[in-house]
């Protein structure tokens, strides 16, 4: 057998939205905590390379962003977060994702969102999804031990920063991030939670956020953290877009939002942001991938920020 065969097998069976059996999510968690723990808290990327953000559990739409920017690993991948919760197939789209980065490590980058998390995931859809799918939480509790090893950002050509949610009054530099100890379950308060919770505002400075955690910043904090580190752009995901991309703040911060009719029902395009190989920008829009019938995805009303 190719020495890839097993894995290759396990991507094709994934592609398929079947889900594998335990044992086998076991050992690919295992293989990824190896890998992502070498991976750094800012990970350096190269282009080109296409942005992805919020996925959250939809899977057909995975499928359709791979048809839209083209296959993996022939398209470099950076995926910023939020892979898990509200729709009905987070343990089929984790785990493709999971089989993709031990598969093809140089090829495709995973950040952490605000999903990530044991806490989070216990709320809103995840962990229900594992109880059901596999009879226990083994599956669950292997994913949210591997979350903890997630790259928080990742840095394209020294020029575009690349994170889930947004910056921290704690952190004015890329090396503040640097010397992060990320390896831990998201914490409630911190520069670690608010680079996965905060969000741009149209009011100055820093201000309180309505999610309860990470904080609003305006384009005066945008720009001064650009500058500061020699960046162009910002690259966010976490908020839903109608357009499934926002430019903001004087095009120092781009939203880029990929799930499709999020929640199966808040009609919003979703989008990508292709960087080429001159690292000039494209978006590329797309809608829900055709389906049959869904089942009941989540128990509450969507929350627009989460
Ligand atoms: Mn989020």
């Amino acid at each position: 057998m190719p020495p890839y065969g097993d894995l290759d097998r396990q991507i094709q069976q994934l592609m398929d939205c079947k889900p594998l059996p335990e044992a086998e999510v076991r050992s690919l968690c295992d293989l990824a905590r190896d890998i992502l723990a070498e991976e750094w808290n800012v990970q350096p990327v190269k282009c080109p390379v296409t942005v992805c953000g919020d996925i959250h559990g939809q899977f057909h739409d995975l499928i359709e962003l791979f048809r839209i920017g083209g296959k993996s690993p022939d398209t470099n991948y950076l995926f910023m977060g939020d892979y898990v919760d509200r729709g009905y197939y987070s343990v089929e789209t984790v785990t493709l994702l999971v089989a993709l980065k031990v598969r093809y490590r140089d090829r495709i980058t995973i950040l952490r969102g605000n999903h990530e998390s044991r806490q989070i995931t216990q709320v809103y859809g995840f962990y229900d999804e594992c109880l059901r799918k596999y009879g226990n939480a083994n599956v669950w509790k292997c994913f949210t031990d591997l979350f903890d090893y997630l790259p928080l950002t990742a840095l394209v050509e020294n020029e575009i920063f690349c994170l889930h949610g947004g910056l921290s009054p704690s952190l004015d530099t890329l090396d503040n991030i640097r010397v992060l100890e990320r390896v831990q379950e998201v914490p409630h308060e911190g520069p670690m939670c608010d680079l996965l919770w905060s969000d741009p505002d149209d009011r100055c400075g820093w201000g309180i956020s309505p999610r309860g955690a990470g904080y609003t910043f305006g384009q005066d904090i945008a720009e001064q953290f650009n500058h500061v580190n020699g960046l162009s752009l910002i690259s966010r995901a976490h908020q839903l877009v109608m357009e499934g991309y926002n430019l903001c703040q004087d095009k120092n911060v781009v939203t880029v939002f990929s799930a499709p009719n999020y929640c199966y029902r808040c009609g919003n395009m979703a989008a990508i942001m292709e960087i080429n190989e001159s690292m000039e920008k494209s978006f590329l829009q797309f809608e829900p991938a055709p389906r049959q019938t869904e089942p009941e995805t989540s128990r509450k009303t969507p929350d627009y920020f989460l």
